[in-house]
């Protein structure tokens, strides 16, 4: 008997000593809105393997894909309330920072090249550190989209055939104001809804890039992918400023390395999707439709600049290169 409480008791201290080793002694959880097929995930994850190795587990991070830690909207509102600690988001992040709108500027950038120039340069800098000081959120990593085209059961060629088209956009303002610039008929919506009010008709129509439009399989409620390319903008990987104060210097120096690392891997990931996202909607039913972009591109140019912030302007022209 006393062999055997001799065991017991060297078992649960070796138990104890092994959880105090490799436990972690904080825990990031970080929220996003795609599923587990988008690069955006496994960016996430490949992110969460690198802060593991590099603080020998101290630190882990728990990935929720789907919205399943909370819509972006909440997410971002839960940095500050300590509900998540970490979440990808991008201009929706205009609610709270202005300057987060001239990231996904209705025809803004024109190209991948571009948009690499504006985040790595003035005005990447002029965006996040309005983000970091007005919603208390630090962007450590930005992964690269493809640009947003609008979805829907009938074709859409020019910018007259969006009249009155119910449709969904993020809860962002100006795009917002390029919809209804244009005379479509926009409402916010949480990206989890989108799915479900599409089958329901609650809405006919929304815009995302190729890669979003596949992992959620709108091609199964959605005929058209009309080529509108209306938006080409990049998206951060955020830390909360209330989660990253809670690391000590090590820490947040392996949570920036291991970003970094995350953006190169999802970079791979991003530009390999690319290749093939347009025949795989195909094959799953979705017509491309070409559609008059200079078009769109004029009118989107007139609403942005109509409802724009005095103190935005000269930026928001200085992208539209005038
Ligand atoms: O349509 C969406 O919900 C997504 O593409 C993104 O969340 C959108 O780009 C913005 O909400 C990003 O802040």
């Amino acid at each position: 008997k006393g062999k055997f409480t001799r065991l017991f008791a060297l078992g649960a201290i070796a138990f104890a000593c092994s959880t105090a080793l490799y436990a972690a002694d904080i825990t990031l959880k970080l929220g996003h809105l795609a599923n587990e097929d988008n690069s955006w995930h496994k960016g996430s994850l490949k992110f969460a393997e690198e802060v593991k190795a590099l603080t020998n587990g101290k630190v882990e991070v728990k990935v929720f894909p789907n919205d399943s830690l909370g819509k972006e909207m909440d997410l971002i509102n839960g940095l500050q309330l300590g509900t998540a600690d970490m979440v990808i988001t991008g201009e929706s992040l205009q609610n709270w920072a202005p300057k987060a709108a001239l990231l996904a500027l209705p025809y803004g950038f024109k190209s991948l090249a571009e948009m690499d120039k504006a985040v790595n340069g003035p005005l990447g800098d002029e965006i996040k550190k309005e983000i970091i000081e007005k919603a208390k959120v630090i962007p450590i990593a930005y992964f690269a989209r493809g640009p947003r085209n609008l979805t829907s059961n009938k074709p859409i060629k020019t910018v007259d055939d969006v009249k009155g088209l119910k449709m969904r956009v993020p809860n962002v303002p100006v795009f917002m104001q390029f919809w209804r610039g244009v005379n479509a008929q926009p409402t916010p919506m949480a990206f989890g809804e989108v799915f479900t009010s599409l089958q329901t008709g609650v809405i006919e129509a929304q815009e995302n890039p190729l890669a979003l439009i596949k992992s959620a399989s709108f091609f199964e409620v959605q005929k058209y992918v009309n080529r509108t390319e209306h938006v080409r903008s990049w998206i951060y990987l955020t830390i909360g400023e209330r989660a990253f104060n809670k690391l000590n210097a090590e820490q947040k120096a392996a949570v920036q390395e291991a970003a970094k690392r995350a953006q190169t891997y999802e970079r791979q990931l991003m530009l390999a999707d690319e290749q093939k996202l347009e025949s795989e909607l195909k094959a799953k039913g979705m017509t491309f439709i070409e559609t008059d972009q200079s078009g769109f591109a004029k009118k989107a140019k007139e609403a942005v600049l109509a409802s724009a912030k005095e103190e935005l302007k000269p930026l928001i022209l200085k992208i539209y290169g005038n």
